[in-house]
């Protein structure tokens, strides 16, 4: 066969063996003060750091109490520390682990003499990024590490521990094995001319075809799902001053987060604030009112109001439901964006049952919301969850990232070209191994050395 269907090509530990690496150390748990804080230690000397701190040879994976002593002999606390050797440890080197108390001095005291005798501090995501490279996690598990921490949401939360305990992954496995199987039977075919492959051969290896086509739609489907939850929507109330913007955002957000009063041009700067809606983190952006501004300070909150409505995922543009649009009004829609979806919403209905039609182009959706009494504003969400093209899903969502959405679109426009090219065996094999290098880029069989930096990077130290 031409290719390895599934040869792994993880930068570091490509064809050398693994590189004896040094030892690495930081604080695990967040600054601050707490009961317990935890300094990490991974890596060759982390069994001499253990009895050099302790005074005792640890057992493995028990809890030991212990002082943890400086290099006079002083104790600097004490504690429980844990040694795990390796590979069965999180990084798969050895690990150390010395839980004190959670204040930051005593935190720095023990981390500083881990450095003393030998280690170095590590770097964000290092801990992780070596479990990945010892085959530990693969790296859609190792980027759930990340994703599961900074959730937002129960959730989000519940997703990423899916994808964690690499449900995603299998779900990724399956389909590569799939295709792996259908590339060998397609590849068996190639030096054979036409007319001596048996025609139920063919039709076997279409019916394969289309059930990796639906399983692909399905992981898609969850995916993007998750990428949802973990990314949110951002909504940018906008409008004429007074309408009651900041109104809205602290109802929604049910906290008073931005100062209301009757004063027209109260908000001067963009206030902004997450939500969740069904944990949908929803990014809300209150503006300053749109209006020929009064003064220097007005302008240029009201510049800020144009920028927000640039960067916004929907554009909420709030009017008074007792009068009619006026051309200022039009003349600021008109000014949106074309493809960002906005929303009508008439505030203030409970001031007037009678309300006036919605004019100016494109009306899309319109909505009647009171921030005074809460009315219309369950509607408002249910807008809200829409754009951001939540679709009540049940269980089954992995915490996806925008990677590994390109990837599994990749996958399927590459098993599109295939299914064209069912006929040219060449051809066919060809898009069926691009399919497969996308797919295994998701769980990092194939990838390069500056993807693997730029995703452990984003992790805090300590992780
Ligand atoms: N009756 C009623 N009053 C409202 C409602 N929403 C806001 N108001 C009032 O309208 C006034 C202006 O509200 P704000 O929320 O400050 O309006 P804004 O659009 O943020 O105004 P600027 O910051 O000046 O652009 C305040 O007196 C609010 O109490 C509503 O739904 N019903
Ligand atoms: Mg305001």
């Amino acid at each position: 066969m031409a290719h390895q269907p599934d040869a792994r090509g993880r930068g570091e530990s490509q064809g050398a063996p693994l590189r004896r690496r040094d030892t690495i150390a930081a604080v695990a748990t967040p600054p601050g003060r707490g009961g317990i804080g935890v300094v990490r230690v991974s890596g060759p000397l982390a069994r001499d750091i253990a009895s050099a701190v302790t005074g005792a040879v640890l057992e493995p994976r028990h809890a030991t109490l212990a002082p943890f002593r400086a290099a006079d002999g002083g104790v600097i606390d004490e504690g429980i520390a844990l040694y795990y050797p390796g590979p069965g440890s999180y990084t798969g080197e050895d690990v150390l682990e010395l839980q004190g108390h959670g204040g930051p001095v005593v935190m720095q005291m023990l981390l500083a003499r881990s450095l003393e005798l030998g280690a170095r501090i590590a770097e964000p995501g290092e801990f992780t990024r070596r479990a990945f490279l010892n085959d530990r996690l693969d790296l859609a598990q190792a980027e759930s590490v990340a994703d599961l921490i900074d959730a937002a949401s129960v959730e989000a939360a519940r997703s990423a521990a899916r994808s964690l305990t690499g449900e995603f992954s299998a779900r990724v496995h399956a389909l590569v094995a799939a295709l792996t199987e259908l590339r060998m039977h397609v590849e068996a075919c190639i030096d054979f001319p036409d007319e001596e492959i048996d025609p139920a051969d063919r039709a076997a290896q279409r019916d394969k075809l289309a059930a990796i086509r639906a399983s692909l739609d399905d992981v898609l489907a969850a995916a993007a799902q998750g990428a949802v939850l973990r990314d949110g929507l951002t909504a940018v109330l906008v409008g004429r001053p007074n309408v009651g913007k900041s109104s809205l955002l602290n109802r929604l957000a049910g906290d008073d987060v931005a100062i209301v009063t009757p004063i027209a041009g109260t908000t001067r700067d963009s206030v902004r604030v997450t939500i969740q809606v069904e944990g949908v983190p929803i990014h809300l952006v209150d503006t300053a009112g749109l209006r020929a501004a009064a003064d220097e300070v007005e302008r240029l909150g009201i510049e800020r109001t144009w920028r927000a409505v640039r960067a916004a995922g929907a554009v909420l543009f709030v009017t008074e439901p007792q009068r009619d649009a006026t051309e200022e009004e039009l003349a600021y829609l008109a000014e949106l964006p074309p493809d960002v979806p906005v929303a009508r919403v008439m505030n203030k209905v409970d001031l007037t049952r009678e309300t006036a039609g919605v004019q100016g182009e494109a009306a899309g959706a319109v909505l009647y919301t009171s921030a005074k009494t809460g009315e219309g504003l369950d509607a408002l969400r249910d807008w809200l969850l829409e754009v951001a093209g939540w679709k009540p899903h049940g269980e089954g969502l992995f915490l996806a990232r925008q990677r590994h959405l390109i990837a599994l679109e990749e996958a399927k426009n590459h098993l599109l070209d295939a299914a064209a090219h069912t006929q040219v065996f060449e051809l066919f094999a060809e898009e069926l191994r691009l399919t497969q290098l996308a797919l295994g880029r998701i769980t990092g069989e194939v990838s390069a050395d500056d993807v693997l930096g730029a995703i452990f990077a984003r992790f805090c130290i300590g992780k």
